[in-house]
């Protein structure tokens, strides 16, 4: 059983999300299946046609909002509650670690649920309660300009503020728990090796269904669906609360 003292570090993806109903992105039901990434996920894409993007974040932010945490996202909160001092780094845009109750979660990526003006640069949230029914292109109310969704596409560069904490906080770690992630979009799959340079004896555990080119670096990878092998690795693993 690991002690209270021992620093973890999380990395998650997209499969950490899957069994509560969000599609991966490069999986058998994965959205790269049904969708061309570049005319989605880039900037230029936008600049294209921002409708058609907003259509579908219209339609990812509704399954989102249905979406309930699993027993993945629990086990994290729970290891955190149970006093390890816990970081979640996601690549993913949902707020289901937040809403499992898990507290230090960074978002590499950026977060569905904001909006930036293109213009003014200003940041609002959808609120809860909204339907996401609408195709409109929504538009920013100090300058009525058009707004984007506040995520990280590709060719864009990460906050270099996320970034730089989350180095720092890599270098420090004693455990590493990469989970639901392919391992194939930088630089977040540079993290363990970031890692790994910081910390010689580092533990690096990966979940995931299958091996990916991570899998080579870790201490062990444990293949199966996330919501149940992750949840019993923390149990065996290390001291839980009893709730
Ligand atoms: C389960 C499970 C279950 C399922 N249980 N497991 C050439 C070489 C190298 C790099 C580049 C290159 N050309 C361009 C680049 C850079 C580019 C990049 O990495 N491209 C590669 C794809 C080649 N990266 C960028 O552009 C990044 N910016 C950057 O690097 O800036 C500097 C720079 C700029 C320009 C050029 C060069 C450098 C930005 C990346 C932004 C990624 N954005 C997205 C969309 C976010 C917004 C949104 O969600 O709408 O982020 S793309 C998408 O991929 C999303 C994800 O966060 C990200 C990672 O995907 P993830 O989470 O790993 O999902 P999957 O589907 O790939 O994997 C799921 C896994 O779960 C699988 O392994 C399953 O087996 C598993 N799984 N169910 C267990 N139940
Ligand atoms: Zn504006």
């Amino acid at each position: 059983m690991k002690s209270l003292e021992t620093k973890i570090t999380v990395i998650t993806g997209s499969g950490v999300s899957q069994s509560s109903g969000i599609p991966t992105f490069r999986g058998t039901d994965g959205l790269w299946k049904k969708y061309n990434v570049m005319d989605l996920a880039t900037p230029q894409a936008f600049a294209r046609n921002p409708k058609l993007v907003w259509e579908w974040y219209y339609w990812r932010l509704g399954l989102v909002s249905q979406a309930k945490p699993n027993e993945a996202h629990l086990a994290l909160k729970n290891l955190e509650s149970s006093g390890y001092d816990l970081v979640v780094l996601t690549q993913n845009v949902d707020n289901l670690h937040e809403r499992a109750g898990s507290s230090k979660v960074f978002h590499l990526h950026g977060e569905i649920f904001q909006r930036r003006c293109i213009k003014c640069h200003d940041i609002t949230s959808w609120q809860s309660s909204e339907t996401f029914s609408s195709s409109e292109i929504p538009k920013c109310t100090k300058c009525n300009s058009i707004l984007r969704p506040k995520v990280v596409w590709f060719n864009e560069t990460l906050d270099p503020e996320i970034i730089r904490f989350s180095h720092n906080r890599l270098k420090e770690t004693d455990v590493l728990l990469i989970i639901g992630t392919s391992g194939l979009v930088h630089p977040v799959n540079n993290f363990p090796f970031i890692a790994k340079q910081g910390n010689m004896n580092l533990e690096m555990y990966e979940f995931n269904l299958e091996l990916t080119p991570l899998s080579s670096m870790t201490t062990k990878t444990i293949l199966g669906p996330v919501e149940k092998t992750f949840p019993e690795f923390v149990s065996k693993t290390f001291k839980i609360a009893k709730k």
